[in-house]
């Protein structure tokens, strides 16, 4: 059973849609360069940083995680949203829980297999909407939408949500990522239209 997260938008706004987007039924596919391939011998999935117990996870050992499926909305900085995405991966304090996270950490950097990053905050990571997803509709993540696995942060613009996650570092002190050096807004909250900075 999928769990319903699709409410969340009452936390930001009155609307579900948020101000300036225009509902769509596709899903669109947008990534700074092409899709970078993988292999699923060698593939893995790391945790480091201001962390009890640094992690390394082959992708069945991901797979064998605890896991559940949601229903979440997905908000594309460009001007896109769709409703009623179906993500099943494994939530991001779940993970934190596994790897213990430090006292001194207060932020986070997603790394991925093409060179992107992003950042947010401890606290806006630590919410069970935000997951590192390998399903959508219940197949396999397609890999033009990041593929073997991805970020999922249904609060926040899509460009927070890294595809091809390969790695998740904590942060002492707050960092910025690939879009965020380049224009777009740290913060990402999709009520308030926090788009550029
Ligand atoms: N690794 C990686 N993740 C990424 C990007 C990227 O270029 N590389 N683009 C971001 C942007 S700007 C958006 S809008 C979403 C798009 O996700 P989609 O292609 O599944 O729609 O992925 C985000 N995550
Ligand atoms: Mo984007």
């Amino acid at each position: 059973m999928a769990r319903d997260v699709t409410g969340l938008y009452r936390e930001f706004g009155e609307e579900r849609l948020p101000p300036g987007q225009r509902e769509t039924s596709r899903f669109p596919v947008l990534s700074k360069s092409g899709t970078p391939s993988w292999n699923p011998d060698s593939w893995a999935f790391e945790v480091w940083g201001a962390v009890d117990e640094d992690l390394t996870f082959s992708y069945d050992e991901f797979k064998d995680l605890p896991a559940e499926t949601q229903t979440q909305d997905f908000h594309c900085v460009t001007g896109w949203s769709k409703f009623d995405c179906e993500f099943t991966g494994v939530t991001f304090p779940a993970l934190a829980e596994m790897a213990g996270v430090d006292d001194e950490a207060v932020h986070v950097m997603f790394h991925a297999l093409d060179g992107y990053t992003t950042n947010l905050p401890l606290e806006d990571c630590m919410r069970e909407e935000v997951m590192f997803v390998y399903e959508y509709g219940g197949e396999p993540l397609p890999d033009d939408h990041g593929g073997p696995l991805r970020v999922v942060t249904p609060h926040k613009y899509a460009y927070k949500g890294a595809k091809w996650v390969s790695g998740v570092e904590f942060l002492t002190e707050p960092e910025r990522g690939y879009w965020e050096k380049r224009g777009y807004s740290n913060t990402a909250d999709p009520w308030n239209e926090e788009r550029y900075s």
